[in-house]
């Protein structure tokens, strides 16, 4: 059975390529900054949007157009397997990503869940015998069921509690049979609406007892992947717990967790934080802790989670300078956790999202890398903070310096030299190389 016979495998043509069904800047044999395209950007298809997911929103139904809608329950779960791998060859992604429902139907109770998970999962797995196509990441969906209408570890119900550490006790068993190269912890509901009726103190420790847990059986069975937190400062809780990635990381530093975790950063994420996608990944970069990447990007004219396809390149160029200044992103990869909108119903629409956030990520990585090679930022850099490598600065930095020190060069100082902090110019210098790196010489 074919799912998607009117497409065919997608194939890089070029800029100027007017075929909507070819890449026309993601060449993934191309070599950039001496390695293959496909294996920097790594890129992974969510399960969820793809192929779970129908657009409705709170004022209307579902829209999209989708063939494998014919089927029912468990036959409905087998056949968006067959989908699944028929879209990730066509399009040559070498990772999948899911939620533990967006594969299987919930049963009655954990007990059939199981048993509904275990005979999708055994589908994938032959399906993964034959294809190259691997596991980027999975994780439990610990917030659609109104079980966890108090959150999941920090629910208020400890039976609730319970039920969320068996969802990712099996979550990590499927991690390690499909051989996972991530395991993603996003706080559903992991927050609170008011403080009126929230015991904050024992949420954030039971929230630590979890992932403790969580890390104990993932060793108890040999799963060696890369945990990953998502964090994300609102919706659908007013407060979520895992706010951004600085807070993420003070609460795993507060509880000694840290050297177990990095962050999977959604750009979509960082926007409602406040942030730039670029503060998150550079903020977990600068300690050690960028793992993965949710490729997609927010509206900036509405005030929640839009998940729409990447295609901003000024924003993927900054986000593949993080990434590349990172070492690239170990056993992480661009996960594109993005829909399409709901106007775009036709099966068709899936392929062009994902040829176009593709797109947007190969050109960033190809400016990311002449930014680079041209230590542009870095040379801005080096020349503002000039003062630190010499003198007092040096001293500072060497911890050379104390209040007594300081205050006697500040006494005998007669002026302070400035100089421009030049954004303007180097905005325009930041165009020019994204014009440059697609005009031939
Ligand atoms: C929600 C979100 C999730 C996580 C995985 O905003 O991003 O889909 O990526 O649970
Ligand atoms: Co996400």
């Amino acid at each position: 059975m074919t799912y998607f016979s009117t497409v065919n495998e997608i194939k890089f043509e070029g800029s100027s390529s007017k075929n909507p069904f070819a890449f026309k800047f993601y060449n993934p044999e191309e070599i950039i900054g001496g390695k293959k395209m496909e294996d920097v950007l790594r890129y992974a298809v969510s399960y969820w949007h793809t192929f779970t997911m129908d657009g409705s929103d709170p004022f209307g139904a579902g829209t999209m157009k989708r063939n494998w809608d014919r089927y029912n329950g468990i036959d409905l779960a087998k056949a968006r397997v067959d989908a699944s791998f028929e879209f990730y060859e066509k399009l040559g992604v070498p990772y999948f990503c899911f939620h533990d429902i967006d594969i299987a139907p919930e049963g009655d109770n954990l007990r059939e869940t199981n048993q509904n998970l275990d005979v999708i999962v055994n589908m994938i797995q032959d399906y993964m015998k034959s294809s190259k196509v691997k596991l980027l990441w999975n994780t439990a969906n610990n917030f659609t069921h109104p079980r966890f209408v108090h959150g999941a570890a920090t629910s208020s119900s400890a039976d609730v509690f319970a039920y969320s550490a068996a969802k990712v006790k099996k979550g990590l068993e499927i991690g390690k049979e499909l051989g996972a190269e991530n395991y993603v912890f996003w706080g559903g509901r992991e927050g609170y609406e008011t403080l009126l009726n929230t015991n904050m103190k024992l949420e954030l420790d039971n929230l630590a007892r979890f992932y403790k847990m969580a890390i104990d059986y993932a060793e108890e069975i040999g799963f060696d992947a890369q945990f990953l937190i998502e964090p994300k400062p609102k919706e659908p809780t007013t407060h979520q717990y895992d706010y951004d990635v600085a807070t993420s990381h003070a609460f795993l530093q507060n509880y000694g967790l840290e050297n177990h975790f990095k962050f999977n950063i959604e750009a979509n994420h960082a926007t409602l934080a406040g942030h730039t996608f670029e503060h998150e990944l550079h903020y977990a970069r600068i300690h050690n802790m960028l793992g993965s990447v949710d490729a997609n990007q927010g509206d900036p004219l509405l005030g929640w989670d839009t998940d729409e396809f990447p295609t901003d390149l000024w924003s993927t160029t900054l986000a593949m300078y993080e990434i590349l200044k990172n070492g690239g992103l170990g056993r992480g990869g661009l996960n594109f956790d993005a829909k399409v909108r709901r106007g775009s119903f036709e099966q068709e629409d899936l392929f062009h999202a994902h040829i176009a956030g593709m797109d947007a990520f190969a050109v960033g990585l190809k400016v990311a890398q002449q930014l680079i090679d041209d230590k542009v930022l870095e040379t801005i850099l080096e020349n503002r903070y000039e003062s630190y490598e010499s003198g007092i600065g040096l001293d500072i930095v060497k911890g050379a310096s104390d209040f007594h020190k300081l205050e006697k060069h500040a006494l005998n100082l007669s002026t302070i030299e400035q100089s421009s902090g030049r954004l303007e110019q180097i905005k325009a210098t930041i165009n020019q190389y994204l014009l440059k790196a697609f005009t031939k010489k």
